[in-house]
């Protein structure tokens, strides 16, 4: 199963570690083979190397568009070298073995990263590289394809000590890694496209992304992880910049993500708001005439729970917020930005991770989420849909006051965010109680409830921010009991979407209690 390499081609666009590698392999003479700069870069080296043109019989053409596409590279790197066929047709056309190919894509993700303009992007979506990648990789009972550069030593350590063989158990590997590497690369250029044209239907785009990091383990230490990024310019956890602290963890990326996509259903405008999170839900959420207060107003509503937190914040971090923030342990703070003096005061708490986006993502955005099931992937076009858009039908006696009206849109914005079945009180901007993920509604709202008691204890309220709350349930309530179980914990007002066969129990209830009620037309389960 050991092959000897004889042949090599190399053609990278990231040129690092080429050199060396070539010269390693000269020295335990190999014949180069190379395209245009990546010749340029080993013969500049002192390096022996032949041009491919010269094995094609071809100059490279149309600006580089075709420089390997031709028989001598592709029946060099695909021919089974003990069929007799294979051979004879080796011979009959001049076509020399190929054992060893050494490829780097154009950098199609760097250059859309970059915001390079249309024409560019399309120019770096790489053919012929991918050709010769997927080729060697599927004749690896010969060949050997590396398409990492940090595999380079790994080669070179196995041909010092093998006579300059490969073994099966390596080609293979490296095999299976190059079909990754081309599926990944595909991925990302059909989620441009789906980001160009705004298409989120299935059909029209390739799920999956490139790996950006291997993480030290997954949600559990005994689970392997890594972070696969889509190459989607929208400002969030997969393209923010990390100004200080550890490299983010599994559970850290699940619920930053969780914690920013909540905070920017605030745009900065409309003035600062902070999301709180805890294991993907939140635990507090307000906004506040200054970020701090704010910040202050999320933390008051579960300050228990927001012990070793993510804060999300929808505007540019400033001392007087982080002054506070670093009071309590928390594990991760994202916002667009941070003033120079709020970071020499998060500094002080280096295990802290700080991460800046640079904007808020437009909540209104198309894009598609997606989640493993046994032997599947499920993916759905994101829930983009905002309460103001909506056409709030008011079904109740009483309609709600203006300040009812926004406490619950403010409450059914964060009921988006929060597992089902979610149940959010909120008063004057404020979350006074989250209950979360519930199999049964009555159970959160009770939750929810529950939470408010602790937090007026906490905060030595007379009496818990449910009373006179607005209360915001992600999905209809198929019975009264929920809603009633609200009334109780001192709501006033109710947003849910309706829909269900008992609307009239449901509605009649509210009446009785002289609540006023809207419904949204619109769910948002999030299981
Ligand atoms: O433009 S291509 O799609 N057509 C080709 O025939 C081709 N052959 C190699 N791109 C092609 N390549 C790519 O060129 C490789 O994947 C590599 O990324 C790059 C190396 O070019 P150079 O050696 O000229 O820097």
């Amino acid at each position: 199963d050991r092959v000897k390499i004889r042949t090599a081609l190399l053609s990278v666009s990231d040129k690092s570690g080429i050199v060396e590698l070539a010269q390693a392999l000269s020295a335990m003479g190999v014949r180069l083979l190379s395209t245009g700069g990546t010749h340029k870069a080993i013969a500049a080296a002192g390096l022996p190397v032949t041009d491919v043109s010269e094995v094609t019989g071809f100059p490279e053409i149309m600006d580089g568009r075709v420089k390997t596409l031709h028989p001598n590279v592709h029946g060099g790197l695909l021919a089974i070298r003990d069929d007799e066929d294979h051979v004879a047709a080796m011979r009959q056309h001049g076509i020399e073995s190929i054992d060893l190919a050494v490829i780097n894509l154009y950098p199609f993700e760097e250059v859309r990263a970059a915001g390079g303009d249309y024409p560019t992007t399309v120019e770096n979506i790489d053919i012929g590289g991918p050709a010769m990648i997927r080729a060697s990789a599927k004749n690896h009972a010969y060949v050997t394809v590396l398409t990492d550069p940090s595999d380079y030593p790994a080669l070179l350590d196995a041909l010092k000590a093998d006579d300059c063989q490969t073994t099966y158990a390596l080609r293979q590997q490296f095999a299976a890694k190059a079909f990754a590497r081309t599926a990944a690369y595909d991925a990302v250029i059909s989620n441009w496209f789906a980001e160009a044209l705004s298409i989120d239907m299935p059909q029209y785009r390739a799920i999956g992304g490139s790996l950006k990091e291997a993480m030290r383990y997954g949600e559990n230490p005994h689970q392997s992880a890594g972070f696969y990024v889509t190459g989607d310019q929208r400002p969030g956890v997969a393209t923010a910049t990390l100004l200080q602290g550890k490299q983010l963890s599994y559970n850290n990326i699940n619920d930053t993500d969780a914690a920013f996509e909540l905070v920017a259903e605030f745009p900065a405008e409309k003035g600062p708001a902070c999301a709180i999170i805890k294991h993907a839900n939140p635990c507090g959420v307000a906004t506040g005439p200054s970020l701090v207060e704010a910040y202050k107003r999320a933390l008051a509503c579960d300050s228990t729970s927001a012990f070793g937190g993510i804060i999300a914040l929808n505007q540019m971090l400033d001392a007087a917020t982080a002054e506070e923030i670093v009071k309590l342990f928390t594990e991760v703070i994202i916002a667009p930005s941070v003033s120079d003096e709020a970071k020499a005061i998060i500094a002080a708490k280096p295990n802290l991770r700080l991460l800046t986006t640079g904007a808020l993502p437009d909540p209104r955005a198309r894009g598609i989420v997606a989640k493993t099931v046994s032997g599947g992937l499920l993916v759905q076009s994101r829930d983009n849909v905002m309460v103001e858009d909506l056409e709030l039908k008011v079904v109740t006696r009483r309609a709600p006051t203006p300040t009812e009206l926004e406490d619950m849109k403010f409450a059914f914005k964060i009921a988006k965010h929060v597992k089902s079945n979610a149940v959010i009180y909120a008063k004057d901007g404020q979350t006074a109680g989250i209950g979360a993920g519930q199999m049964s509604r009555v159970d959160s709202a009770r939750i929810a409830a529950l939470k408010a008691e602790d937090a007026a204890k906490a905060l030595g309220l007379a009496e818990p921010l449910t009373k006179g709350s607005a209360v915001a349930s992600e999905a209809f309530y198929p019975f009264a009991d929920g809603l009633l179980a609200a009334i109780a914990a001192g709501a006033t007002a109710v947003i849910q979407p309706g829909g269900s066969m008992r609307d009239a129990e449901v509605i009649a209830a509210a009446d009785e209690h002289n609540v006023a009620m809207v419904f949204t037309g619109i769910r948002h389960f999030r299981h």
